[in-house]
């Protein structure tokens, strides 16, 4: 296939609600989307990167500088470029998956609507709906938190995630087991916020019965997770942590974590998460499909991958509505807790025009040379 180039285009999402995570609040979303231009039509993919470093040290700016100088080249002077070509190429280069992942989406995208294949066919999906859970941020008050959470659990959701931080922990958690009771499947998600020292609060979550604790430290400490991981019952499920299928090769052999939270772009794209999906399955640890508050562009394919058979725990894979009053393609929305897996070629969703148009802050235009 023949990219005849890639346009970056930068588009503002209002969020619906601030969302609070212990590195920071996103009040809106500013998406880097790329669309991979070619003879036999177009392919869009989601950059995931935020727009400061601080869930990762890659950041939307950043990304578009990075594609634009040293990725997109690369891949326009190939020639003849397909999917399995894309991580080839981009390899020489250091680091930069969310930025290599929105290209390999792209293009991965280009090539599924020529051949009339969806991404849940091509990946391996066995379903035809996910079951979505929903990620709840840290909240000014338990109150406050109980409501959002009541309200999640009126729509359907069948998972709640607690965003959590050293301070809104343990009384959250207990808060929300107490309100909605034990029959509700809960985790929380510590974004790297403790060190080994807390290991005591974090063992008093094990009276939660919680499905997992989410990245409890820092990413680069798999051997200290390891450690943790010996003090606590609850499972430890790892996401900032996992950059490629090696490190998820590394944290299940050294017991850092028994399961995984699978981001397509924090590992470098769809094809390497499905390695992760393979890998774990394999050694029997479960994986789940995280969210980064993505368009339906990126819900599309993270539904898409988490149809796949080892995605046995609910994802954040939660509906349009919860992020943004207007998403960028027709909404997804729950239907009995689920979200359904698109069955159309590629991502099996479009931007819709008019949309796109009005969410669009700045567009460039990469041509092949
Ligand atoms: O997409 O529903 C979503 C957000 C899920 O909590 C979520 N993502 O660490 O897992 C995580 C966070 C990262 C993004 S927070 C801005
Ligand atoms: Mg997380």
């Amino acid at each position: 296939m023949k990219i005849t180039g890639f346009e970056l285009r930068r588009i503002a999402m209002p969020l619906v609600a601030p969302f609070r995570t212990s590195f920071g609040v996103e009040t809106a979303r500013d998406v880097l989307l790329v669309r991979a231009a070619t003879p036999d039509g177009d392919g869009w993919g989601e950059c995931v990167a935020m727009s400061e470093p601080l869930y990762s040290p890659e950041y939307a700016d950043g990304a578009a500088d990075v594609i634009t100088r040293f990725l997109a080249p690369r891949l326009l002077a190939a020639g003849e470029v397909g999917p399995l070509d894309v991580a080839r190429l981009l390899e020489p280069v250091r680091g930069h998956r969310m930025a290599k992942a929105a290209l390999e989406t792209a293009v991965l995208d280009a090539w599924l609507r020529a051949r009339g294949e969806s991404f849940g066919a091509y990946l391996g999906a066995v379903r035809d709906r996910v079951p979505a859970g929903v990620s709840v941020g840290i909240m000014d008050s338990v109150p406050a938190l109980l409501d959002a959470v009541g309200g999640y659990l009126e729509q359907g959701y069948l998972r709640i995630k607690l965003k959590i931080e050293p301070g809104w922990d343990v009384a959250p958690v207990r808060a929300v087991r107490e309100r909605f009771g034990d029959d509700v499947l809960l985790q929380v998600d510590a974004n790297a916020a403790y060190t080994l020292a807390d290991a005591r609060v974090l063992a008093a979550l094990d009276d939660f019965d919680l499905l997992l604790i989410e990245q409890p430290l820092a990413e680069d400490d798999l051997r200290q997770h390891a450690e943790l991981a010996r003090l606590l019952r609850t499972p430890i499920c790892l996401d900032e942590s996992i950059e490629s299928a090696k490190d998820a090769a590394d944290a299940l052999l050294l017991g850092a974590c028994r399961i995984i939270n699978v981001k397509p772009g924090r590992v470098g794209g769809y094809l390497e998460a499905r390695r992760i999906h393979d890998l774990a399955q394999a050694h029997g640890a479960a994986v789940w499909c995280g969210g980064m508050l993505e368009t339906g562009l990126g819900r599309a394919a993270n539904v898409a991958l988490a149809a796949l058979p080892g995605f046995t725990l609910p994802g954040d894979t939660s509906a349009s509505d919860r992020y943004f009053a207007q998403d960028v393609t027709e909404p997804f929305v729950l239907a009995n807790g689920h979200v359904a897996v698109p069955a159309g070629p590629g991502l099996g969703v479009e931007p819709l025009p008019d949309v796109l148009a009005s969410l669009t802050t700045s567009t460039t235009w990469l041509p092949s040379a």
